[in-house]
């Protein structure tokens, strides 16, 4: 039988203003220079590629303004517009990719994927490959960058209420959040993520088990539950030496191997149905190394194979 999870969905979010920093709104092209179409067609895959989102009017409206969020205006019209597109992609059976721009637009994008997989009946759960959190609220922030909210929001956590505008608001469980990778969190952000009881798996676990056995517990518990999962993947994630194109580079990140693993464990699993690329800076990237990694990144996560091994995605392709 032909394999729905096939066709691939590329939708450019161009955001910038939920970082610190401006830049990520020239990621997606910088993805598709890279040859993000190019592997997703090598590993034959029917890909769509639906362009940029174009930036939605600002709408101020009468819903009440929270202190320490920046550009709230701003982000609340295109996370609502994202999260639209987003239930729309997933309803037409292709893996809708999301090519940041800023962690903000997580908002929208899982919102969207979250409403449709509640609709199917199947539990959605999010792997945030990230160095940060995103764990904070208007109440915790030290910046009020909204890109650090995403997680937050998404798990229905007080303060960012309006953001959706008409779009209906879902929320991901927290323990169906896992944070892989983190290396950067707040003070008052990490006693929300410990009050929540979130998994996490932080740099120390990785040098203590390795990204091998703490993948598959993740995939473990997806499958055990019958869900599916989307990755939202921040390429900070990724040590500074490997994706120095970021806004925000934290030392001591995931290696170029373990990141592969990560993505060919994933591929393996056949369980994600969405995935974000969010906070590729090329304004900061030396010469498009960030950007290639990412797509690198991304062939992984859709197949690409040193030797062939068979996995229960590949298994259903035709020979040759
Ligand atoms: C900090 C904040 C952040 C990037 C997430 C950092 C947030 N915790 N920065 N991703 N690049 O501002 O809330
Ligand atoms: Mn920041
Ligand atoms: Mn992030
Ligand atoms: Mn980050």
């Amino acid at each position: 039988p032909p394999d729905p999870a096939r066709r691939v969905a590329l939708l450019g979010v161009p955001i910038e203003i939920g970082a610190g920093l401006r830049g990520t709104l020239m990621g997606p092209a910088a993805l598709r220079t890279a040859g993000i179409g190019r592997v997703l067609e090598q590993l034959r895959f029917t890909f769509e590629d639906h362009g940029d989102m174009p930036h939605p009017p600002v709408t101020r409206g009468d819903a009440p303004v929270p202190a320490n969020a920046n550009y709230y205006g701003e982000v609340r019209s295109w996370v609502g517009a994202i999260s639209a597109r987003a239930y729309e992609l997933a309803q037409s059976g292709a893996v809708p990719l999301f090519m940041g721009g800023d962690h903000s637009l997580s908002m929208g994008s899982i919102n969207g994927v979250a409403r449709y997989w509640e609709q199917q009946g199947k539990p959605l759960f999010v792997l945030w490959f990230d160095a940060h959190a995103d764990y904070n609220t208007p109440a915790t922030t030290l910046t009020a960058n909204m890109h650090g909210m995403s997680a937050a929001f998404l798990c229905g956590e007080p303060g960012l209420d309006h953001l959706l505008g008409d779009e209906p608001r879902v929320s991901i469980p927290p323990s169906r959040l896992d944070l892989f990778g983190i290396r950067s969190i707040d003070p008052l952000e990490k006693d929300l993520v410990r009050a929540r009881a979130i998994p996490v798996v932080d740099m120390r676990a990785i040098d203590e088990f390795g990204v091998g056995v703490l993948i598959r517990r993740v995939i473990d518990r997806v499958r055990a539950a019958g869900g599916v999962l989307h990755l939202s993947f921040d390429v900070d994630v990724l040590d500074p030496s490997v994706a120095p194109g970021v806004g925000t580079t934290v030392p001591g990140g995931t290696t170029y191997r373990e990141a592969h693993l990560v993505m060919e464990l994933l591929h393996d699993s056949g369980l994600v149905r969405s995935v974000d690329v969010v906070e590729l800076n090329p304004f900061l990237d030396e010469r498009g190394r960030t950007a290639r990694v990412a797509v690198e990144l991304i062939g992984s996560l859709f197949g690409m194979q040193i030797s062939d091994r068979v996995t229960p995605s590949n298994a259903l392709l035709p020979e040759g």
